[in-house]
């Protein structure tokens, strides 16, 4: 059974499969009957079938690889607006006559303003997970996250389905921004899309609250830790524009003097951090793609969309180009290693004259080596016994009690 299972992990037949044996005679006097072994041996070596580059996940994925949809994945501090921001892009794609799909991460959410094809509270009930559990509210978001995240690979298989008809798809993601960037789950949920689709995450800025330089300097922060730990592109959505505008927020962007002139009024630990942490930001700023849009107007929203268009092309460039090289290397591996397994397979059969075939697993070494073990104990043991019987009066009384033990 073993053997059987080793093989197919190979991808190679067993030699019973294929209807060729090993030769097990085991006969060899003359030089020319080792000939003849010789090549049976070969010959049943080729029989072995060696399937070529077949390995599973890494070529498959890549094949698998849509270049549509574009998915945009909103996320961004609680009360930044992201649903509200959500609903405009539904409203704005169906304007535009784009085909999106809307999907909801959101399991806690009371009322969705727009009608969602994908919703996640239909698969979990996040208030019967808080109870079942005995969870506050946010281990009750978490957990249904991931519960949800466990049958991710169906929620893929109907976005595949569908791609060649879909522009977009818009992913709203829970209030607590944490939720989804810090879990295990978030992660799991970002690379299912982000293996299959262009990707892109948008960050949606409280523009009003982020006046303040502090504030400001935090969301960026959370924005920079988002694009380096998912290396993906991101926009920032500057939103509320309505209520204040933007402008001050690209000018700290584009130059760090300005924003330390804006700091200086403020003499706290956090604004001296702040201060600090500008210069280290400028990298990360070059980095992204900001427009300033209103959820509830409805400004900026064509802008947003030749950010993501740039952004979806970056992706391709490089995130998709890191991926495949990723993926590459994956199946380089795999294959060094199935290699390794036939050259021990080839050496072990040639080895034994085609005898028998003796696989080398770790499994057999760590047997021969307790086994080693065992014989050593024993000849303590031995030891032990012999010392006991050269002088044969004396009573072991642990033998005595062993024997207590097992006697019935
Ligand atoms: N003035 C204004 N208010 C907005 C805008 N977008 C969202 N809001 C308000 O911000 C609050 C939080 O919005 P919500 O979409 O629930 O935020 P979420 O927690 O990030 O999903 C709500 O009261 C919205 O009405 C906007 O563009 N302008
Ligand atoms: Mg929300």
């Amino acid at each position: 059974m073993e053997v059987d299972s080793d093989y197919s992990k190979m991808n190679i037949t067993s030699p019973e499969q294929s209807g060729s044996s090993v030769p097990m005679d085991s006969e060899d006097s003359s030089s020319t009957q080792a000939k003849g072994k010789e090549d049976e041996l070969s010959d049943s070596m080729q029989k072995l079938n060696v399937e070529e580059s077949s390995s599973g996940l890494a070529g498959t994925s890549s094949t698998n690889f849509k270049k549509k949809p574009v998915i945009i994945l909103v996320v961004g501090m609680a009360g930044s607006g992201k649903t509200t921001f959500m609903n405009r892009l539904v409203y704005h794609t169906q304007a535009s006559n784009l085909h999106g799909y809307v999907m909801n991460l959101d399991p806690a959410v009371m009322t969705l303003p727009f009608g969602a094809n994908i919703d996640i509270r239909d698969t979990v009930r996040y208030k019967e997970v808080m109870k079942q559990y005995n969870l506050g509210p946010n281990g009750g978001i978490l957990t249904s996250l991931n519960l949800f995240a466990t049958k991710f690979d169906e929620v893929i298989s109907v976005i595949e389905r569908r791609a060649d008809q879909l522009d977009y798809v818009l992913v709203d993601t829970p209030g607590q921004i944490e939720i989804f960037t810090w879990s295990a789950s978030g992660a799991i949920i970002t690379e299912a899309f982000a293996s299959t689709f262009p990707t892109v995450i948008t960050y949606v800025v409280d523009t009003p609250r982020s006046t303040s330089p502090v504030t400001f300097m935090s969301n960026m922060l959370y924005a920079c830790s988002i694009l380096y730990k998912t290396r993906l592109p991101l926009v920032l959505a500057f939103n509320k524009i309505d209520v204040a505008q933007h402008q001050f927020a690209l000018e700290w962007m584009e130059d760090f003097e300005a924003f330390q002139a804006a700091v200086s009024s403020d003499h706290s630990y956090m604004a001296s951090l702040s201060q600090s942490l500008s210069l280290a930001l400028d990298e990360f700023y070059k980095n992204l793609r900001s427009v300033g849009v209103s959820a509830v107007s409805g400004a900026g929203m064509d802008a947003f969309f030749k950010a993501i268009g740039a952004s979806a092309e970056e992706y391709m460039e490089t995130y998709k180009a890191d991926l495949d090289k990723r993926k590459a290397e994956k199946q380089r591996l795999e294959e060094d290693r199935r290699r390794e397994n036939m050259d021990k397979l080839r050496k072990d059969m040639e080895k034994t004259k085609g005898e028998t075939v003796v696989l080398n697993t770790g499994l057999k070494n760590k047997e021969d080596k307790s086994k080693s073990m065992m014989d050593e104990e024993e000849e303590e043991e031995d030891d032990d016994y012999e010392r006991y019987t050269e002088d044969e009066d004396v009573i072991d009384e642990d033998e005595d009690e062993k024997v207590g033990r097992f006697s019935f």
